[in-house]
């Protein structure tokens, strides 16, 4: 890439900031912070001192506060993690529906530092009773069908929460979060849609029941029907999912060889193969795949070259298939809110 032009996130709104990031171009295993995407609710908090301590609740009755220097101090888990967006690639519906029109772009990955959530939790705090952990951030805002300013505020079971990489993080690839990604500290879910990891993180109560709130129980549900609520399911775990970088969509080529390439990921295990098809997935080949190190959870990047010799039309689509069984399916599972589309990636070229 010419070192002096450089890619843009793409713009979806600016009051709340929701920007892509340009995924396409995009060949790190850490994205860089710059083009990290943007999602947000409601306008960026403004914060002071009291940003700094976490309030960490039992109910409405015991209470205490965690300041970030104890936070700092305590061992802390490094993890490569994605964040993926629940409404990525929205738009690629075909039926449409409301939303963020966002593309292939509200993904991003890296290296993320923090305390496991349980190392700051008391035995005393976990008793036998509790159900759900809820994690408030400090931004609030206006929701249609709720009354005042509404925070953004959603929990975790037991067990998720309690899982030793689920992280109060406040490193971003070996840097202090930055504003516009929840500094001073914010959750990290690894394998969960990105709602789950809640920004400028203010405070965790500890319930004796399920949590129910506008951003858990109203947004953040699969609803299958068009018409109805019925069967609303709450989005949890990443899909398995890939993405061709390149080539662009509805791009040129010249006859010749051609690298395709991408990334891949899943909420479920690893990405065990990646496969592309250029008929329509009559037959597919298996792509080259790049090791992810030690990482459990990060995407991996792949490719396969190939010789378009003859001018024309060609589609190229990819597939994943991860090591919990699950294939990409050819049509997306449509659902009212538009969230967790995992259909094969679909790029048409021309070869001149
Ligand atoms: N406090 C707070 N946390 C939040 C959100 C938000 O609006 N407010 N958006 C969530 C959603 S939907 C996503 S996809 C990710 C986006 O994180 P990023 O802006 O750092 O990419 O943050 C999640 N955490
Ligand atoms: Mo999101």
């Amino acid at each position: 890439m010419n070192k002096k032009v450089k890619p843009y996130l793409i713009t979806r709104s600016l009051q709340p900031e929701n920007q892509e990031s340009p995924i396409h171009f995009i060949k790190n295993m850490e994205t860089p912070l710059h083009y990290f995407y943007r999602r947000n609710h409601f306008p960026y908090p403004v914060l002071n001192q009291y940003n700094y301590w976490l309030q960490v609740a039992v109910g409405q009755s015991k209470k205490r506060y965690i300041h970030l220097s104890e936070l700092l101090a305590m061992p802390a888990t490094t993890l490569t993690v994605p964040l993926e967006c629940a409404g990525n690639k929205r738009a690629k519906f075909s039926t449409k529906v409301y939303g963020e029109q966002w593309e292939d772009g509200a993904i991003s990955q890296g290296e993320w530092t923090g305390v496991p959530l349980r190392n700051l939790l008391k035995d005393t705090e976990l008793t036998m009773e509790a159900q759900e952990i809820v994690f408030e951030g400090a931004d609030r805002g206006k929701k249609p069908g709720n009354e005042g300013l509404v925070p953004y505020k959603r929990s975790l079971p037991l067990e998720k929460a309690l899982h030793p990489d689920t992280l109060v993080a406040y490193k971003y690839n070996n840097k202090p979060l930055t504003v516009k990604h929840g500094h001073p500290f914010r959750l990290i879910v690894p394998n969960w849609y990105a709602m789950a990891s809640v920004k400028w993180l203010q405070k965790i109560e500890i319930i004796k029941h399920k949590f129910t709130g506008p951003f858990q129980t109203e947004d953040y549900m699969y609803y299958p029907n068009k018409n109805n609520n019925q069967e609303k399911v709450p989005v949890t775990t990443l899909n398995v999912n890939s993405t061709i970088q390149q080539p662009l969509n509805y791009s040129i080529l010249n006859s010749g060889t051609h690298k395709v390439e991408g990334i891949a990921w899943t909420g479920q295990g690893k990405i065990k193969e990646v496969q592309v098809s250029f008929d329509n997935g009559q037959t597919w080949t298996k792509a080259n795949l790049s090791s992810n190190g030690d990482s459990v959870y990060s995407w991996i990047h792949w490719s396969l070259v190939c010789e378009f010799n003859n001018k024309g039309e060609y589609t190229i689509l990819s597939r994943a298939v991860d090591s919990s069984g699950r294939v990409q399916p050819h049509t997306p599972f449509w659902n009212r809110k538009g969230y967790g589309f995992n259909a094969v990636s679909t790029v048409h070229v021309k070869v001149e």
